[in-house]
């Protein structure tokens, strides 16, 4: 044991001389250098003493000679690079694609394409604009980028969980982040659209709009990572064996169905527990409760003028409805491990729009055109350097062999005199460029022309029948909530003109939505001329009829000493059963009962706060529990519309609280039978009693 301990670690040059980059090893723990039994310096000289700095005498200067202290030093003041200028905040996963194999007709990208291929990747999610350390809850566009590691090289999708953008031309791009972001002058407000320049830009910009609906809908604050939609965004070009194309749009669509949080709960969220979103997916994946979502292609005819059913398919502000080219599922992801280094993997991670493989192109869509270049560029001055595809995150599966050589960070040992083509020297060792039956990337040609002009094509001019189509598709609670979104939004603003113009801009949107933001906001509605011929795409509501599973989703149980022990064992095991947690709340810490029957208490009254459960339950036997804590935890999840129960004497401590038992979604019982364990867990499948929400809404905000 000691020996292999001590042994050294390995010099680079003892690497496979042949391995230009050296993926296999890509996270080897000899690659981190840090596999010896003793503290030592970066040199591996081993350390005697690591508290004390090198002083004349106890009392006296520290001296200049201590290396230690100059290294440790100097290495922790620079331990911090560039955060993202965008998507600064993140949280991510590795995992496995499984190509289900029915895109095979469409494509010839094989991780795509063959039936059961299995591709590692790793995942980000991440809001926009907020800071590294700011809270997961806000209201805003979440990213969910993907790095595919095929055999082929590696794919990133680089998407979000809106299908739409804010800009139609990336040039604009600069302009609505610096709108977005904090003001300049005193950096406020943090991750917030809440505020004047944000509402100053998008209602000047009114091609923003559509994505204005969607941030404002329940969409800008989901209830976890799992329960999100993604979205590619932009149309693709598939291409499959014959060289025949067709145009794409690609989706993410979780297995746990869509579910956000009530805005009440994301503000208290981002104050409560900030890491909202990180904590609930790490714990998840630790717990074994993997996070699964379907890639699904909307597929369309790639014809001249890349429009389908009217929409044009290179406006980043338009989306597919569901209903005009159905979704097809065409493989499976699955998180399933935690990073080890959040820095050396979350924070290295570099996204590039342009990794793709034969089988995937690009379209012309300006958006997408500008992100080709801002990807690469930005891991230039946030990874100090053009070598950050050498970073273990970043490495690609498929051999490396680039005559790129030397700059910053350079971490690889190249041989050979000739990083040139074409040349003489390299013999056998030289890398050839690959034909196409060899796997070379050859664009399928096509025909480009047209005046160089700075503009857009007139159907680019459509700001507001898609947003309309947005709002008028969702369901009556789905409206409320962006009534309310707005409200509150535009509340923040200070400008009166801002306020007037942004009310402007939803006139075009719905009559009725503009009419009832201007009312919350004590100001005249103005009239505008909204499409009236719009068809709603009932696929874009969330609210769901029909259960869907609760894997990952989470239930308080309310006890208490002398509570039922036996039913609450029963409730956990059919919980956990569906991948579900179940946390004992008590009003103060340590254990209930003994032997098999004990219940660790994981929360006390005042460790915790609603939002943190999908439901909460009042164990038989807590009933006699009166503590304003207790009634704050139970009219918060009362008013979030949550699932909340009792069973035994747990209904007096409602009643106590204050809590209306007779109200959609509260669940009573004499004890835990299997029939109340069902009907818990359809209304935790439920997400919320919808018709309870109605109720409470307007309060909850
Ligand atoms: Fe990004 N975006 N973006 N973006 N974006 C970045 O790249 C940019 C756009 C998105 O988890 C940056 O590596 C421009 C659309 C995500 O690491 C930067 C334009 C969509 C992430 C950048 C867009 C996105 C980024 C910052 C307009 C949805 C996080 C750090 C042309 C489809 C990636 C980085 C991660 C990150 C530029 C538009 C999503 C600066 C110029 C549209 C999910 O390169």
């Amino acid at each position: 044991m000691a020996a292999k301990k001590n042994t050294p670690a390995p010099s680079p040059a003892a690497l496979d001389p042949a391995e230009t980059s050296p993926v296999s090893k890509a996270l080897a723990p000899e690659q981190g250098l840090q596999n010896g039994a003793f503290l030592t310096t970066a040199e591996g000289l081993r350390l005697s003493d690591t508290d004390h700095s090198l002083k004349a005498g106890p009392r006296g200067p520290s001296l200049l000679e201590d290396f230690h202290l100059r290294e440790k030093i100097t290495h922790f003041d620079h331990e911090r690079i560039p955060e993202r200028v965008v998507h600064a905040r993140g949280a991510a996963a590795h995992g496995v694609f499984r190509a289900y194999g029915s895109a095979g007709s469409v494509t010839k990208a094989p991780f795509l394409a063959e039936q059961g291929r299995e591709t590692p990747v790793f995942v980000r999610f991440s809001t926009a604009l907020g800071s590294r350390g700011s809270a997961d809850t806000v209201r805003d566009t979440r990213g969910f980028s993907v790095k595919f590691y095929t055999a082929e090289g590696n794919v990133d999708l680089v998407g979000n969980n809106m299908p739409v953008f804010f800009i139609q031309d990336g040039i604009k791009f600069p302009d609505i982040i610096h709108a977005g972001k904090p003001h300049p002058d005193r950096e406020i407000p943090q991750a917030q659209s809440a505020h004047d320049s944000f509402w100053d830009f998008v209602s000047l910009h009114t091609e923003a709009t559509h994505h204005v609906m969607w941030a404002m809908s329940d969409r800008g604050i989901p209830r976890s990572y799992r329960t999100m939609e993604g979205f590619g965004v932009h149309t693709f070009r598939l291409v499959d064996a014959e060289g025949a194309t067709s145009l794409v749009k690609f989706h993410w669509k979780p297995v746990a169905g869509v579910h956000s949080l009530v805005w009440e709960e994301a503000q208290l969220a981002a104050g409560t527990d900030p890491d909202f979103h990180r904590r609930d997916m790490a714990d998840a994946i630790d717990a074994g409760a993997f996070l699964e979502y379907e890639l699904g292609i909307q597929v369309m005819p790639d014809s001249d003028d890349e429009t389908f059913e009217g929409i044009d398919l290179l406006d980043p502000t338009k989306i597919v409805p569901e209903e005009l080219a159905p979704v097809q599922l065409i493989g499976r992801l699955t998180l399933n491990r935690n990073p080890d280094n959040y820095f050396a993997e979350t924070e290295q991670v570099a996204f590039h729009t342009g990794h793709l493989v034969p089988g995937i192109e690009v379209t012309n869509d300006p958006l997408m055109q500008a992100r080709l270049f801002s990807y690469l560029d930005t891991q230039l001055t946030r990874l100090g350097g053009p070598n950050f595809a050498q970073l273990p995150i970043n490495r690609s599966h498929a051999p490396v062999n680039d005559n790129l050589r030397d700059g910053m960070h350079q971490s690889v040992i190249h041989r050979g005199v000739a990083p040139y083509l074409p040349n003489s020297l390299a013999g056998d060792e030289g890398p050839e460029p690959a034909t196409e039956p060899q796997g070379g990337y050859v664009q399928v040609p096509r025909l480009v022309h047209g005046e160089k002009v700075r503009a857009n094509p007139v159907s680019f001019d459509d700001h507001f029948s898609q947003a309309t189509l947005f709002y008028a598709s969702m369901s009556p609670v789905e409206k409320l909530h962006i009534v309310e979104a707005f409200t509150f939004e535009l509340g923040k603003v200070y400008e009166q003109p801002i306020r007037e113009r942004a009310l402007g801009v939803l006139a075009n949107v719905d009559a009725d939505l503009c009419e009832q933001v201007a009312a919350g906001l004590g100001m005249p509605a103005p009239v505008g001329k909204p499409a009236d011929d719009v068809q709603p795409s009932p696929a874009l509501s969330q609210i769901s009829p029909v259960p869907g599973p609760i894997a990952g989703r989470v239930i308080g149980i309310v006890a208490a000493p002398g509570a039922d022990l036996a039913g609450i064992g029963k409730i956990r095991k059919a919980f956990e059963a569906k991948g579900a947690f179940v946390r004992v709340i008590a009003p103060v810490g340590g254990t209930l009962g003994k032997g098999a029957r004990t219940e660790i208490i994981e929360r006390t009254l005042l460790t915790t706060r609603s939002v943190e459960y999908d439901a909460i339950l009042i164990a038989g036997g807590a009933g006699a529990l009166a503590d304003i804590k207790l009634t704050v935890l139970l009219q918060e999840a009362f008013r979030h519309a949550k699932a909340i129960g009792a069973w035994g004497d747990g209904e007096q401590a409602l009643l106590t609280a204050g809590i209306d038992t007779t109200a959609p979604g509260i669940l009573l019982s004499d004890g835990v039978s299997s029939a109340y364990t069902k009907d818990l867990i359809k209304a935790v499948g439920l997400h919320r009693a919808w018709d309870r929400a109605a109720l409470v809404m307007s309060s909850a905000g």
